[in-house]
């Protein structure tokens, strides 16, 4: 059983890759909530859907969200109204956050809800949010001298992850518990990944919520993360620019020494090669390989090369 800790694109890029290699019924992917917003009263659970289409086979490829030869007369429509629009719903993608925000409404959790669009989808791997409660990762910058407050989309979406941040939060983690079938999943896996995600904005809120860090240590013989940076630069998004300015250092070795207590092994790029020593020295286990999925196949070789490490340690 392997379980995937996971964001967006860069997470799903990956899972479909493993589900190439493995069963995908032995996969369980446990996902980020906090970026999870409320617009125009629909709750939108973005790397959920990410995961879900693209192990569908639905993805947008140029976006990397939503779905593929969407149509956008709806946000045409709203742009009449100058309604918000600097989230774009496509029309089709619409069904999904009716159906979830009806079913949340009616008292069912984001669990339930989140397998019966997993299931509407025909996806294999099962996919967890690792609550059922309210989890929002807030960031922090400064604007004329003070600390304003910006929710995940507004500052990655509205403001294109321009603003810099000078500290990341997350909101109501009072109280909040991880579901069951995460915590349970967790401790049954025999390999745990943390996917090539934003370490501080996807994967952080997953760490964040209580018991799953400590799960996570536990078990630190089976648990390996893939860097999402490259050369000093992330795939996509601001990972880089983020960890160079929460000074975690926007380098492979910053990722290693980010999860150093939780993880035994990383995935790095070849690119990254002269970073492998100091790792190791950190007391990793490194593998260099071609961590850019740049298609298909390259993400089955990053899954089948992740899980060699981690089989090869176990043994
Ligand atoms: N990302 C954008 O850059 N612009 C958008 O308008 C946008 C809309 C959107 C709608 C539904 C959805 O599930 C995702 C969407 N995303 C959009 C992507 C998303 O907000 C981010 O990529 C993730 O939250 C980061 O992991």
């Amino acid at each position: 059983m392997i379980s995937i800790l996971s964001g967006g694109v860069g997470a799903a890029r990956f899972a479909r890759g493993m589900s190439q290699v493995v069963d995908p019924e032995e996969i369980s992917i446990i996902s980020n909530v906090g970026d999870d917003e409320v617009i125009h009263g629909l709750h939108i659970s973005p790397d959920i859907d990410t995961m879900i289409y693209t192990l569908a086979g639905a993805i947008n490829p140029e976006t990397g969200w939503g779905l593929k030869g969407e149509t956008w007369h709806t946000m045409e429509a709203l742009a009449e109204y100058d309604g918000i629009t600097w989230f774009r719903l496509g029309d089709r993608d619409l069904a999904t956050h009716l159906f979830r925000t009806q079913l949340l409404t009616e008292g069912e959790s984001l669990t339930e809800i989140t397998d019966k669009i997993r299931k509407r989808w025909k996806v294999k791997p099962r996919i967890l949010p690792v609550t059922d409660d309210s989890l929002k990762t807030v960031l922090y910058t400064i604007v004329d001298g003070e600390e304003r407050k910006l929710s995940f989309q507004e500052y990655f979406v509205q403001y294109a992850h321009r603003p810099t941040i000078s500290r990341i939060d997350y909101e109501h983690l009072a109280g909040l518990t991880a579901t069951t079938s995460v915590i349970e999943t967790l401790e049954a896996a025999e390999v745990i990944i943390i996917a090539p995600s934003n370490p501080v904005l996807s994967i952080a809120p997953i760490l964040a919520v209580p018991g799953i860090a400590e799960i996570l240590a536990k078990n630190r013989d089976k648990v390996v993360a893939i860097s999402p940076i490259i050369a000093g630069e992330a795939v996509k998004g601001p990972a880089a620019k983020l960890m160079a300015e929460l000074g975690l250092g926007p380098s492979a070795l910053g990722v290693a020494n980010y999860y150093r207590k939780l993880i035994s092994a990383i995935v790095i790029d070849h690119k990254d090669s002269d970073l492998k020593e100091q790792i190791e020295l950190s007391g990793m286990r490194a593998l260099e390989t071609d961590t850019l999925m740049r298609n298909a196949p390259a993400s089955m070789n990053l899954a089948a090369s992740t899980l060699k490490l981690v089989i090869r340690d176990l043994n």
